[in-house]
């Protein structure tokens, strides 16, 4: 029988995110108090005090699940597609393709993929920072772009995906790109047209085929910036589907890239049994990323930033504190907080559309990021993406967002973290 209820490793050991069904009160401002910005946010996101107890933005408690495999389970490793399987045909495709969990707002998966495109060979160096020839996302790779050009070419150039897989995204014409199909985002994409998240959102101008392949044709964020800084921050307390969850239930697939992922930031990480399996089931994995990162205690993690002079940073996976979190911002912003204010108005419109969105209330929001662009011209913008496992709820069926996750209750916490998010920045506004 699956195991319920997360396992307890010495790591974990008074995590809030180890509790199983408890919920817990959302951060509140009293009704109609307007706190000033610093007066009243920097206690906000101080961190818990030394008795442990949260003083602020009080950490939600997620319950967790852990699947384990009984007598060992199946060695083989789990593919995207397995995960297919977890749920009915309109999703199963959306799920092998969810996982590009890109920006959506850029492409540059390879030096091909953008020299094939611009016919610009020479003027881009990618330089690895893992064995060339390895199978790594392109978020593992550090590029290293050379700028003796227009600013129209920079701009097409200037690409950036931070999380996600490999070769998902192709250069199309100028101010667009391709991301790989996805029925699920495409669906998702179709119904933002008549809705209030549209000025939030990515265009999307249709599906179109290359190289035998069928692509989403999607405006580039990017375009209209200079040197951008980029910043993928998902939103929320879940990152896995319930279905993903009830088919590793009935079907636990241990998986050794995900085991291997866990060793790599703590070799603690792994249960006894999935130390001698070799292998953790996805589900498993993503709550143990949840726990690691600020996405139980906090309802966001930030992924990964890409900044103007070309350097790439995406090991977030233990930036937990709130401390941590405006650390890693106020760097990003490169300690100007007059790019955080900007981008603290434009969070505060989209939690406004959120609030009124009949698409938001109608669909379980799972690993959809906010991606912040701001360049050294003062702009700055926010931005909803990556639909991929976004996933329309029953007839009449509606969510809150913002109230605890039970399984069954497909609630995921996105306005709870995107308050929270907001709170934490506006904290880092204060802080000098
Ligand atoms: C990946 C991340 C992705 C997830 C991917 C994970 O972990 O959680 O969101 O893809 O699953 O490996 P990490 O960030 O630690 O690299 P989905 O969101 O599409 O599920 P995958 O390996 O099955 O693609």
């Amino acid at each position: 029988m699956p195991k319920e209820g997360r396992r307890k490793t010495s790591k974990d050991s008074g995590l809030p995110g180890s509790a199983i069904n408890e919920g817990s009160r959302l951060e509140r401002r009293p009704a109609g108090k307007t706190p000033h910005l610093c007066d009243d946010l920097v206690h906000k996101a101080a961190p818990s005090n030394a008795t442990g107890a949260p003083s602020v933005m009080e950490e939600r408690r997620v319950p967790q699940v852990t699947i384990t495999p009984e007598g060992g389970g199946c060695s083989r490793e789990m593919q995207q597609e397995d995960w297919g399987d977890a749920v009915d045909g309109s999703l199963r495709r959306k799920l092998s393709n969810s996982s590009i969990s890109s920006t959506g707002s850029s492409a540059v998966e390879s030096e091909d993929d953008l020299l094939s495109d611009n016919e610009s060979k020479g003027i881009i160096t990618l330089e690895h920072l893992v064995e060339p020839g390895e199978s790594k996302p392109w978020w593992k790779l550090k590029t290293i772009v050379h700028w003796p050009f227009s600013a129209t070419l920079r701009r097409k150039l200037n690409w950036v995906q931070l999380a996600g897989h490999k070769g998902h995204f192709k250069a199309a014409g100028e101010g667009t790109i391709l991301k790989k199909f996805s029925e699920n985002e495409m669906h998702c994409f179709e119904k933002l047209r008549d809705d209030a998240l549209l000025p939030f959102v990515p265009g999307y101008h249709g599906v179109v085929e290359k190289d035998g392949e069928s692509f989403l044709h999607m405006t580039d964020l990017l375009a209209n910036f200079d040197l951008p800084n980029v910043m993928d921050c998902k939103i929320g307390v879940r990152t896995y589907l319930e279905e993903e969850l009830v088919r590793a239930r009935e079907r636990p697939k241990p998986r050794e890239d995900l085991y291997k992922k866990m060793v790599e930031v703590d070799s603690e990480g792994p249960t006894p049994q999935e130390h001698s399996q070799r292998g953790v089931t996805k589900p498993r994995y993503m709550q143990w990323r949840e726990t690691m990162s600020s996405t139980n205690t906090l309802g966001f993690r930030i992924e990964g930033i890409k900044k103007c002079d070309g350097t790439c940073r995406t090991d977030f996976k233990k930036t937990r504190s709130k401390q941590d979190v405006i650390h890693v911002f106020r760097d990003f912003v490169g300690e100007n907080v007059v790019n955080i204010k900007s981008y603290l108005s434009r969070l505060t419109e989209v939690q406004q559309a959120l609030k009124t969105s009949e698409f938001f209330k109608q669909h379980e929001v799972i690993g959809s990021s906010l991606l912040f662009i701001h360049d050294h011209t003062g702009k700055a913008e926010v931005w909803i993406i990556d639909f991929g496992k976004t996933t329309a709820l029953a007839e009449g069926q509606t969510l809150k967002h913002d109230i605890p996750w039970q399984e069954g209750n497909r609630e995921d916490g996105y306005l709870w973290g995107l308050e929270n998010l907001i709170h934490t920045l506006e904290a880092a506004v204060c802080m000098q």
